[in-house]
């Protein structure tokens, strides 16, 4: 891949997409293609074929899929499974098709059993039953490696995978319904602390911005209530790190067995809570709701694989939150 390769960012608007683009950009990379989604749908087969076509990029990053945190996958598990499978069955066969040089598809720590021994290696894909509240997404992704796979043995492609651990940061979803839990936990404590200084205009121009504020969260506050019981463990990267290490990857990775992207230690929820509500300066209680679902108990990856091709995480749990907080902030500003 040299500075004026025709790259194609699927899903550059995304959390993922859109960090994988800034790289790209700040590598002084000059051949970028990207569509918005209304101008392409990559659900619709005919008009991918007719975009890989015209368009005939040399290298892929498929980063554009439905994602979601753990209350949308358990409640809208059909839109997960059929955009996820349609969007990327369909950029995957059309890269073989249109003669692409290689593709990086994008998978998910999710595709690991529910009760895989912890720290997770790629070894242990397909090893035991996945988590129930994230099967539907997971399914996916497993397929979307199988596929990237398969057309290397088949047809001699060069197209890889990797699996990231969880992510946040700039371009986050702060919805809180449909949110994974970092940004959730910085726009509910930031929520927190505009209540108890009774600053309704700011409010306002959050729900504007992010959406609305769920009732029961409103009716907590100036407390903050959480979802499940606050132990099961996450490790968590900033989008930033998992960019840089896809262009890496992309640069210096051949081979059909997949990649885990993560920093290689992980926290609990409780102490993800305790972290971000030091970095907003919130002050109140924080009540767990044990109606709300836990999902799996502890998700860790492996990284020796990633750490042997010489590459490390540099983003910093701490700065990262701090970073992604200034973000959020920017926008009601
Ligand atoms: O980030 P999250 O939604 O996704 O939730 P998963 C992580 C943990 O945080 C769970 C807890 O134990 C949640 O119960 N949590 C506490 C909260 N408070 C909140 C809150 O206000 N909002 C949210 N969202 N969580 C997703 C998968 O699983 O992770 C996807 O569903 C994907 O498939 C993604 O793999 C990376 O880590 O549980």
């Amino acid at each position: 891949m040299d500075k004026s390769s025709r790259i194609y960012v699927a899903g550059h608007r995304g959390l993922v997409g859109s960090a994988i683009y800034r790289k790209l950009k700040e590598l002084g990379h000059t051949n970028l293609v990207v569509k918005t989604h209304g101008q392409l749908d990559l659900t619709r087969q005919e008009e991918v074929e007719r975009f890989f076509d015209t368009e005939r990029p040399e290298y892929v990053f498929l980063a554009a899929a439905k994602v979601g945190g753990i209350l949308a996958n358990s409640t809208f598990p059909a839109d997960f499974i059929y955009i996820n499978l349609a969007i990327q069955t369909n950029v995957i066969h059309c890269a073989y098709r249109y003669g692409a040089k290689k593709l990086l598809f994008l998978g998910s720590s999710c595709i690991y059993p529910k009760l895989c021994p912890q720290p997770m290696k790629e070894e242990y894909l397909l090893s035991g039953y996945l988590e129930p509240t994230n099967e539907a997404y997971a399914v996916a992704k497993i397929a979307g490696i199988k596929m990237c796979q398969a057309y290397n043995r088949q047809y001699g492609t060069r197209f890889i995978s990797v699996m990231p651990t969880n992510l946040y940061g700039p371009k986050d979803n702060f919805d809180l319904e449909t949110s994974h839990v970092l940004p959730a936990l910085i726009r509910k404590f930031h929520l927190a602390k505009l209540v108890a200084a009774g600053d309704w205009e700011t409010i306002k121009k959050d729900e504007e911005t992010f959406g609305p504020v769920p009732l029961d969260v409103k009716e907590s506050l100036p407390n903050v209530s959480l979802w499940g019981s606050g132990t099961p463990r996450r490790e968590f990267l900033h989008v930033d790190d998992l960019a840089d290490a896809c262009v890496f990857l992309m640069q210096n990775y051949e081979g059909s067995k997949f990649v885990n992207i993560g920093v290689g230690s992980d926290i609990t929820i409780g102490e993800l809570a305790q972290l971000v509500a030091g970095v907003v300066g919130f002050k109140g209680e924080v009540i767990f709701d044990s109606s709300k679902p836990d999902g799996t108990p502890r998700k860790l990856l492996d990284v020796s694989r990633l750490r042997g091709l010489g590459w490390r995480a540099k983003i910093g749990l701490q700065e990262g939150i701090k970073q992604t907080y200034e973000w959020y902030l920017d926008q009601l500003s």
